[in-house]
């Protein structure tokens, strides 16, 4: 039997499921779909595997991953994973670098349990893109995003399997219009509580929709705002997600790009060994 352990939490509804051991980052493909999707899990659940970090400076090296492969970097993920080591006694309030494969990414951890993210430089590739009948624009926020708000579509719970397939159509065509790296789809429209700026419906890279804000989709929001000139540095953004959880954002600005800061909470849910036995067929998950 392998055995490994987890913990898992939730920031704004989006679930992070902490991986504390039992495998090494070389066999993280062969456990992926085991650690996450069914049997044990859902296809909605981001890993975060705890790695130790190259740069001894970092607290910690996490590599997130999810139901089709790895991320770059995952704001929600970064907030559950110090939230997760608070939990555990390994950390306490104040400043953690975390070493991710996109770069280290400073994680303050405050006295009433928020979790702020100075995340890695995000910036605008591409303002204006035709895809598929709309218009938007590309940019990186850790992940690589499409953002659009002239969609016609309401972001409303009811209407989420309309935009994930409105959604998936975009990203098809982002890609065939030369920008093969997007892998979300993030779509905007007014916020429904008047304290909050925007709202947003996010595509993930399997097909999922994130219950989350998405940290490194309002990064990347940010850095398109930067651009146009309506968000000065410093000043609050209040991104709402399709289930009404909200992530504040700002930004500081570089030359060539912004440092988004990003603030949420994440809460633990469960404490648990996933136990892996060679002889269930499923054992690795179901294909
Ligand atoms: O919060 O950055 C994020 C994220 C990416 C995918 C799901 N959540």
């Amino acid at each position: 039997m392998l055995r490994i352990p987890i913990i898992d939490s939730h920031t704004g509804g989006e679930p992070t499921r902490v991986v504390l051991g039992g495998m090494s980052p070389e066999d993280l493909e062969t456990y992926r779909r085991a650690i996450l999707c069914e049997p044990r899990g859902h296809e909605v659940i981001v890993g975060a595997l705890l790695t130790v970090p190259k740069d001894t400076s970092c607290t910690a090296g996490v590599i997130f991953f999810n139901n089709v492969g790895r991320l770059g970097m995952c704001g929600h993920g970064l907030i559950g994973l110090i939230t997760t080591l608070k939990h555990l006694g390994s950390i306490s309030s104040g400043e953690h670098r975390i070493e991710t494969p996109v770069g280290i990414v400073t994680a303050t951890l405050h006295e009433d349990g928020h979790v702020s993210i100075r995340n890695v430089p995000s910036y605008r590739k591409a303002k204006a893109v035709q895809a598929g009948g709309v218009i938007g624009d590309v940019a990186y926020g850790g992940n690589w995003f499409f953002l659009v708000s002239d969609h016609g579509l309401a972001l409303t719970r009811e209407n989420i399997p309309r935009l994930t397939q409105a959604s998936l159509a975009m990203r098809a065509a982002v890609h065939a219009a030369g920008f093969p790296e997007v892998d979300h789809i993030e779509l905007f429209a007014p916020a429904h509580d008047p304290a909050n700026h925007s709202r947003n419906f996010v595509l993930c890279p399997g097909g999922e929709y994130d219950r989350s804000p998405c940290g490194t989709g309002t990064s990347a929001k940010l850095a398109c705002l930067a651009a146009d000139g309506k968000l000065a540095p410093n000043e609050i953004w209040r991104q709402e997600s399709i289930i009404g959880s909200v992530f504040e954002g700002s930004y500081t600005p570089t030359e060539n790009a912004i440092i988004p800061t990003i603030t949420g909470t994440a809460f633990i849910t469960s404490e648990a060994t996933l136990v892996l036995d060679p002889g269930d067929p499923f054992q690795l998950g179901i294909p």
